[in-house]
């Protein structure tokens, strides 16, 4: 009996974990491999950002502000959201050098995030996750930043539904059926 409940947990652990996976990306080309969904927008006369293979978080690309005029360049792309569903908002920034730089994360165009400078550890990948919430049917998700000297490097960019009560009742009802067969 012991043993069976403890099979229908792991189940669930199973289940759980299959329903997380499925909820989908809704950002296109967040690991920036290749060059869809993200429009690109200079700022001032020098604009110097980009896809990169220099360096990755994952794959073999990331993107990278480097505008030395202080000026930011932006990238940004609408996502497929519905009004009114919360979402993990997650991406990983890199900097090399600490100094005059700048990055700046928008959600429907109000502010996530404003590091100025970007002080996180050196030379080493950091992530950054928020809880954001669509207000509108297709939500914009902005990057702008630069970086005077160096460059900061930006990759993995996630945007997925948070979990509701919905989802996670119909893991518990998949479990109880998983239950309910072994018990057979
Ligand atoms: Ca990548
Ligand atoms: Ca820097």
């Amino acid at each position: 009996m012991h043993k069976s409940f403890a099979a229908s947990m792991v189940i669930a652990l199973g289940v759980m974990t299959a329903s997380s996976a499925a909820r989908a990306e809704l950002v296109i080309n967040g690991g920036f491999e290749t060059g869809a969904a993200w429009l690109l927008i200079g700022g001032g006369p020098f604009p110097n950002f980009g896809y990169t293979a220099a360096q990755a978080h994952t794959g073999s690309r990331s993107f990278e502000f480097a505008n030395a005029l202080a000026r930011d360049d932006t990238i940004r792309q609408t996502l497929a959201t519905t009004a009114g569903t919360s979402y993990t908002l997650s991406f990983w920034l890199f900097n090399s050098q600490q100094g005059n730089d700048h990055l700046r994360v928008s959600w429907e165009g109000g502010l996530v995030i404003d590091l100025l400078p970007v002080n996180i550890p050196l030379n080493t990948w950091t992530q950054f996750t928020y809880t954001v919430t669509a207000s509108l049917t297709g939500s914009e998700l902005r990057f702008a930043g630069y970086d005077v000297p160096d460059r900061i490097r930006l990759d993995d960019v996630s945007v997925v539904a948070v979990p509701t009560p919905a989802t996670l009742s119909l893991g518990a009802l998949t479990l109880c059926t998983f239950a309910r067969r072994r018990r057979r």
